[in-house]
């Protein structure tokens, strides 16, 4: 069935070699390697991105805007068909984009040093730094209410009030911990009334995975832009915290392995300020410290709504799976919520460190 997929993109299906690739939950992705050339083919997932073609025009848009502005700036847009589209429809329906494979470049599945999360909070921030002028309201929103906290607790609630009392039992101690950390969603909800951060192009998917290094391990770019659309820069900085602070990843179920690596928070912080310092405003700085709580805090009451209502979302390798993952996010949140007050000034040294060099 790709065979034909890969003919309207004007490749003969007989030179490449296929294969599964990488290890997102939502997309599938597969990488064809040739002889000469090399590309990612995604198939996008229809039941969560109800229109495809949203996604098809924000990079549209934004890759010619970067080519005008930013030249240099490496946009990993995506290529046409031979019809000139840039998704193909297959005959049952799925929808599928063509990206080229950069050359040597190389993705990480965790993060094992603090200089890969610095180059990867550099990409992230930079990609913001170059589309601060671009005007938003050009932009689909791919996912409406994707990292609206408030959205995510009614569902939460609904989940609750509907899901089979065996669940309810079995998770009764993560749902008093959602409804012990109420504190965030006010902050939450502070924050985004009357406009006290401004809204800006984001990615709202900053796990390692999605930024390309190359072999000196420097980054390149950032990929998987499906999620990029309006948002806060609450979920990039707080995504990396919730997915590079850790040794141990969503999947782990010995709690024990799930801690904070404070030179990797600090790494975070240079990286993305490197880029955002100037452009970031006080009241942003302010709340970076808690990007990290609302994203974890976010993270952990998905996976647990999505225990809730039987794994619709999320797609379980093992009975528990969803609620193992919640109990490892709210493991993580308190480990963030007793560094807190360290990060802070981890922040502010960040941020005054990058003042000093600059002058
Ligand atoms: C999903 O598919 P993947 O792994 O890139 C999800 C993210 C979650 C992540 C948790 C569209 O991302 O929001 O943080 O799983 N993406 C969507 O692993 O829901
Ligand atoms: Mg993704």
């Amino acid at each position: 069935m790709l065979n034909n997929i890969l003919a309207q993109f004007g490749l003969k299906p007989s030179d490449y070699q296929i294969n599964s690739f990488g290890s997102g939950l939502i997309n599938h992705t597969f990488k064809l390697s040739g002889k000469i050339d090399e590309y990612i083919l995604q198939q996008i997932n229809i039941d969560v991105f109800k229109s495809p073609y949203n996604i098809a025009n924000n990079l549209i848009a934004l890759q010619s805007y970067l080519k005008e502005t930013h030249p240099d700036y490496f946009f990993a847009g995506m290529l046409p068909s031979v019809s000139g589209d840039f998704l193909v429809e297959s005959e049952s329906g799925e929808y599928y984009r063509l990206f080229p494979f950069v050359k040597g470049s190389q993705s990480l599945d965790f993060v094992s040093e603090e200089r890969q999360a610095f180059e990867a909070a550099k990409q992230f921030g930079k990609f913001t730094f170059v589309l601060k002028d671009f005007n938003i309201s050009l932009l689909a929103y791919t996912l409406v209410d994707f990292h609206n906290l408030n959205l995510r607790f009614e569902q939460f609630n609904k989940a609750c009030n509907n899901a089979i009392n065996e669940r309810i039992v079995r998770a009764s101690a993560e749902i008093k911990e959602v409804y012990n950390c109420l504190d965030i969603l006010q902050t939450y909800n502070k924050l985004t009334a009357n406009n006290a951060i401004p809204l800006r192009v984001i990615h709202h998917d900053t796990k390692i995975s999605n930024v390309l290094f190359d072999d000196k391990q420097n980054g390149l770019c950032v990929i998987d832009l499906d999620t990029v659309m309006p948002g806060y820069f609450l979920s990039d900085v707080g995504d990396m915290m919730r997915t590079y602070l850790s040794p141990a990843n969503e999947e782990e179920t010995d709690l024990s392995k799930v801690y904070i690596r404070e030179n990797v928070f600090s790494a975070i912080c240079q990286g993305y300020l490197s880029e955002m310092r100037n452009v970031l405003t006080a009241e942003e700085k302010r709340y970076f410290v808690f990007s990290g709580e609302l994203m974890i805090y976010m993270q952990a009451i998905r996976f647990l709504t999505d225990y809730l209502n039987n794994d619709i979302y999320y797609e379980p390798k093992y009975p528990d799976h969803n609620l193992n993952r919640a109990k490892n996010q709210l493991k993580l949140l308190n480990e963030y919520l007793q560094a807190k007050e360290k990060f802070e000034r981890l922040v502010m040294e960040a941020d005054e460190n990058i003042t000093a060099t600059n002058n």
